[in-house]
């Protein structure tokens, strides 16, 4: 018998939040990253998951019980449960980050709450790119529910907006979804007609026609796996991003002929320091001082306000076993091109292993997605909401440029810049572009 202690994990800038929800009880079986107890603070509501497969033997938390990162939530038999999650000296060090429940609408600047935030709405400290987003109430009031409720709700396709909450602040419980649900099936026609309209996640809620339901089975051999942890909170995200922000996308060429020269020569020099100097870390610098020269690049809507930031955190899109994740570079405007290529590669390697902290994922100001080290030509990234614009950048080629005279062997780097047309118009974005080329083409421009 195998006894293992799962602790509250580093659950970002919280000294200690309440218990909400207990999701599973003694005896349960867990699998790693199971969902143990919903917590809140009052800005801010979290599933904590397990570290670790096993059953669980005794709880050690009740609801209303205060806790912080360390504290024990349960003991788990790992017994003859195979223990899948990362192989790591204490299951606190392994402990996986907590998934936030739904961020407030500008919940990346942290520092600046927006004016029709509710009071106790949930803030994002989500491990991936941005955490999901709930739908407004009609009030402009984010519906008040813990994150498993959020699912069961989805699942029987019951708008959260529309569900009245009889919990303290109007906070949303099982019993309300049940009674709602009553209500529709009793013949409420005001309801029905609008939970027949907006089942989550087939598009209907947009007026558009349901989603193809196919058999594929009748057409060839299939699998199916179910998508990761990651992979849904990230997709849940993307898709409101892509389907709220009229976006647009322009494309640009710049000339790092040497820049990279001096890239090559300055990893040859500090070739015994073990950082590596990395493209995306002179990328982050050059954006910090074109944002610094284009402040509504580095802004966020809320409501008729635009939030401009007075710090520059960058974010970058890394590629993960687990799925896409957004480490972010804090203060990159006070960061040399060692340091950030050392935090970089810190960040991603943590991103890789599924460690990241939900504070070294949240508060970008700004992200960059680079598909460099793979390949591509251009691309369209999607924006990172409240950020209001992404830049992504492909793989450099050696191309002829015309010099005035001749055609000259010049190192192309492409760059796709997306950006949110209710801040930003094209003429502003193509200025981005080209500043950004000119600071990357001769990166003194950066000390001006
Ligand atoms: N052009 C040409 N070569 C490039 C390049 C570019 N724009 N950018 C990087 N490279 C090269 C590097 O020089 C390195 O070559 P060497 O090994 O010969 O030195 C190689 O590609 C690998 O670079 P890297 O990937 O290790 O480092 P990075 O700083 O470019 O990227 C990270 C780090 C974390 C961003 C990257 O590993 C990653 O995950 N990228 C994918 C991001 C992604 O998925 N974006 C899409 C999001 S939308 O789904």
């Amino acid at each position: 018998m195998a006894i293992i202690e799962v602790k509250v994990p580093d659950i970002g800038d919280f000294d200690e939040v309440a218990v909400i929800e207990l999701l599973v009880k003694v005896g349960d079986k867990v699998r790693p990253e199971q969902s143990l107890i919903t917590v809140e603070s009052d800005k801010a509501s979290m599933e904590i998951p397990s570290s670790h497969a096993g059953v669980i033997t005794e709880m050690l938390v009740k609801l209303g019980d205060k806790v912080k990162q360390g504290s024990l939530i349960v003991k788990l038999d790992a017994g003859e449960v195979e223990v899948t999650a990362a192989a790591a000296p204490s299951p606190a060090a392994s402990s996986p980050a907590p998934v936030a429940a739904a961020p407030l609408p500008v919940a990346v600047p942290p520092a600046v709450p927006p004016a029709h935030a509710p009071t106790t709405a949930v803030v994002s400290v989500a491990p991936v790119a941005a955490p999901h987003q709930p739908t407004m109430a009609p009030s402009g009031e984010l519906p008040h529910a813990s994150p498993s409720i959020r699912k069961f709700a989805r699942e029987l396709g019951v708008p959260l907006t529309e569900v009245k909450g009889s919990g303290p602040k109007g906070r949303i419980g099982l019993e309300d979804i049940h009674a709602f649900s009553r209500a529709v099936m009793a013949g409420d026609t005001r309801t029905q007609a609008q939970s027949a309209k907006a089942p989550a996640g087939d598009g209907a809620g947009l007026g558009l026609i349901p989603w193809p339901k196919v058999d594929f089975a009748k057409f060839g051999p299939i699998e199916r796996k179910e998508l990761g942890r990651i992979q849904k909170i990230s997709g849940a995200n993307l898709l409101r991003n892509a389907v709220m922000i009229p976006a647009v996308t322009n494309h640009d060429d710049a000339d790092i002929t040497e820049l990279e020269a001096f890239r090559v020569a300055t990893n040859k020099e500090n070739d015994k320091s073990g950082v590596k100097v990395t493209m995306l870390a002179f990328l982050i610098k050059a954006c910090v001082s074109a944002l610094q020269k284009f402040p509504q690049f580095n802004s966020s809507l809320d409501g008729d306000a635009l939030v401009f930031k007075q710090y520059w955190h960058i974010g970058f899109a890394a590629d993960t076993p687990n799925g896409l994740m957004v480490p972010v570079l804090k203060d990159a405007d006070k960061k040399g091109i060692l340091q950030i290529s050392a935090e970089m590669g810190e960040l991603a390697k943590k991103a890789r292993e599924g460690k990241l902290s939900p504070a070294e994922m949240t508060g970008a100001t700004f992200t960059i997605s680079s598909l460099g080290g793979i390949g591509g030509r251009y691309f369209t990234p999607i924006i990172n909401a409240p950020e209001v614009a992404i830049l992504g950048v492909c793989r450099s080629n050696m191309e002829p440029v015309w010099n005035g005279e001749a055609f000259e062997p010049r190192l192309m780097l492409p760059l796709s810049l997306t950006w949110d047309h209710r801040v930003i118009d094209g003429a502003a974005a193509a200025r981005f572009n080209a500043y950004l080329g000119q600071v990357l083409s001769d990166f003194r421009r950066v000390l001006l």
